[in-house]
């Protein structure tokens, strides 16, 4: 079980890498590549994505966590999607925050949106369908412009996982409550609003408020926060995406937390692909003398691996190849 608590080890400010999506495409592939490689995390500038869409759902967002629990607890519980409090997963991972988990497929939606929003599900689903579809195409165009920099003769090869009709990408509202003022003087500390961990995804695509809290863990483990802007997003490799470049991209492990008088929230797009999807690393990116560093597995193998287990555990040593020397952990 994860406990609750932020290890007061060293924080930096070492900026995170920057892609500009007005840039020279030939010039933003390389970039977008090296980011991938060295950090597995970057921020997103000038992508096109209207203002409007992202206040229309931060406005939705805000209207119902700050809603009485008690109406709070009308809408379906996030098991499979809805909301949460606190608990996180099925293996006793708990977190200062609450949130909304949804599906990304519009019926999901629909459906469940009638039981978050029941005066205005309309008004609700359709800034949340909105929001996914900008947030899917940064997602892709990302995912477009490493396959360039990678020299992948076909430029969707990954896009296309999470462009699929059945793709089960999913969408992300959490907010963090802010600390009570009071509180907050007799405790000087920071919580945990969602512990360590990566994301088992291929990209994902976060935007949050102007509220600080969140995290990256360095390989010498100090902890880097990465500034809020809420007009740029920021982007992170999950351990999909390392599977299929066969670890030449690292997931990024990451945490959230709370430590200010404003409540946070971040509303995040985790690209996936359709459950029956086959994740093996792509054959262009291995060298005629380069083995497989991991079996290949379907997503749903990989999802009920990551949601069977805690949130530190490194979940992809499970599907490391037998004879895989070169492996490298994602464990701290
Ligand atoms: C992390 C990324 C996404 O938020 C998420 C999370 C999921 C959950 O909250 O149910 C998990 C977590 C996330 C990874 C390990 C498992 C599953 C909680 C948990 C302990 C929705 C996802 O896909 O994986």
């Amino acid at each position: 079980m994860f406990v609750p608590s932020v290890r007061t080890k060293k924080t930096s400010a070492v900026g995170i890498p920057t892609i500009d999506l007005s840039m020279q495409r030939s010039e933003l592939s390389e970039l977008a590549v090296r980011a991938c490689e060295q950090y597995g995390i970057f921020k997103v500038v000038n992508h096109r994505v209207p203002k409007r869409v992202l206040l229309r759902l931060e406005e939705e967002g805000n209207r119902f966590f700050s809603q009485p629990v008690s109406e709070k607890l009308l809408a379906s519980p996030a098991a499979p999607f809805g909301y949460g409090s606190r608990n996180i997963g099925s293996h006793g991972d708990v977190g200062e925050l609450e949130y909304l988990l949804l599906h990304t497929d519009p019926q999901s939606i629909s459906q469940v949106s009638k039981t978050i929003s029941s005066k205005d599900p309309a008004k609700f689903s359709c800034a949340v369908n909105e929001y996914i579809e900008a947030a899917r195409e940064v997602a892709c165009e990302i995912l477009e412009l490493v396959a360039e920099g990678l020299r992948i003769p076909d430029k969707m090869a990954i896009s296309r996982l999470i462009r699929d009709a059945h793709s089960d990408s999913v969408l992300r509202l959490n907010h963090y409550p802010a600390t009570d003022p009071c509180h907050d003087e007799v405790v000087a500390t920071n919580s945990i609003g969602f512990g360590e961990h990566s994301d088992p995804q291929i990209l994902t695509v976060l935007r949050s408020n102007d509220v600080s809290g969140l995290q990256i863990s360095t390989q010498d483990g100090l902890w880097i926060p990465v500034p809020p802007d809420p007009f740029e997003f920021v982007v992170m490799v999950g351990d999909s995406l390392q599977a299929l470049t066969n670890g030449r991209f690292r997931s990024v492990r990451h945490r959230a937390v709370t430590s200010g008088s404003k409540s946070r929230m971040s509303m995040i797009f985790f690209g996936a692909p359709a459950l029956n999807s086959w994740i093996t690393p792509l054959p262009v990116l291995l060298s005629p003398h380069q083995r497989p560093l991991y079996k290949p597995f379907t997503w749903a193998q990989y999802k009920q691996a990551a949601y069977s287990l805690a949130l530190q555990h490194a979940r992809l040593d499970l599907f490391k190849a037998p004879d895989s020397p070169l492996l490298i952990s994602a464990s701290p």
